[in-house]
């Protein structure tokens, strides 16, 4: 496994215990210095970028909150232009991901891109202080969703595996090497590659900031958030799911001030419906859904 730390440096803000930047930690590991990174806002860039200061030890470019993908192709098409390799990988939260720049994703699928697009998926508007986006899972509070939101979370693998992408990969902040090696396949795939993280949030989570990696495993072990790789439209999954003995949801649950007075039907609704994103929780770990 590649050692090179140094992508992103110590010296950001984020919150002590943060699941996101642990997981960017994970992704910068896989890669080398011929690369550019696109950030949209969001609690990744705030964080790492204070005026005048930089965390970032590679290329790095902001967006805007909706257009990272956009900017990305851009990049990308500059590149070819000059007849360079340089990889582009592009971060951004789900907020931006699932919501505000969902369009730009799609055209950036559709036009074949050969960028690698990461998500961190904290299920939440994280920087702004906790609002619900389009990934939030169905029981969870938030400050739009005082009583919990009611949408089951959008199915973001379902949306890319349509569109044809050929790397379309799901980890959690708590299994590093997979996430590393995960990138590392995203980056030799051809054409665009979408990769999404579950990256704890401490304040929106309302969990302990010892606590996030405990819940980004809590996550896979119950089912809810397995992690998955489709290649050429193909699942071929991960063998840690299969080293995993079946957790119920309930420790998940209980350990997030999120869900505190969600009932169980609501938390049975939570992870997405399509074949998709539930392929293995199916066969092998999904306690909640007999
Ligand atoms: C067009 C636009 N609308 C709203 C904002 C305010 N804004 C900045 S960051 C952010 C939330 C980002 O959420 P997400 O993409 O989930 O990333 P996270 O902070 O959770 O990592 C919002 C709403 C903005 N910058 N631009
Ligand atoms: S608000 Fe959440 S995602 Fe943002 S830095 Fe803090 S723990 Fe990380």
């Amino acid at each position: 496994m590649n050692t090179n730390t140094n992508n992103l440096t110590p010296g950001h803000n984020a919150c002590s215990g943060c699941g996101q930047l642990s997981a960017v930690q994970s992704v910068m590991r896989a890669l080398d210095k011929d690369t550019i990174l696109v950030n949209s806002t969001g609690c990744l860039e705030v964080t790492t970028t204070a005026h005048p200061q930089s965390a970032w030890n590679l290329p790095w470019m902001h967006s805007l909150f909706e257009n990272s993908a956009a900017v990305g192709s851009g990049i990308k098409a500059a590149l070819r232009k000059k007849k360079k390799k340089t990889k582009v990988v592009i971060q951004a939260g789900d907020g931006a991901t699932y919501d505000i720049g969902i369009g730009f994703l799609s055209g950036l699928f559709e036009r074949g891109d050969d960028v690698v697009y990461i998500c961190y998926d904290t299920e939440a508007y994280s920087n702004t202080g906790i609002q619900a986006s389009g990934s939030t899972p169905a029981g969870a509070k938030t400050t739009t969703t005082p009583s919990g939101a009611n949408e089951v979370k959008k199915d973001m693998l379902a949306i890319a595996l349509a569109h044809g992408v050929k790397y379309v990969a799901q980890s959690t902040a708590a299994f590093p090497d997979d996430i590393t090696v995960k990138v590392k396949k995203a980056l030799q795939a051809e054409g665009p590659a979408y990769i999404q993280i579950l990256s704890p949030c401490i304040p929106g989570w309302k969990i302990k900031t010892n606590e996030s990696i405990k819940a980004a495993r809590l996550a896979v072990q119950t089912g809810l958030y397995p992690l998955l790789e489709y290649q050429n439209g193909k699942l071929s999954g991960s063998s840690i799911n299969k080293n995993f003995q079946p957790t119920k949801i309930e420790e998940y649950i209980q350990m997030q001030g999120r869900f505190n007075g969600t009932n169980q039907t609501e938390i049975k609704a939570s992870s997405p419906k399509s074949p998709v994103s539930t392929a293995i929780c199916r066969k092998s770990l999904c306690t909640f859904s007999a």
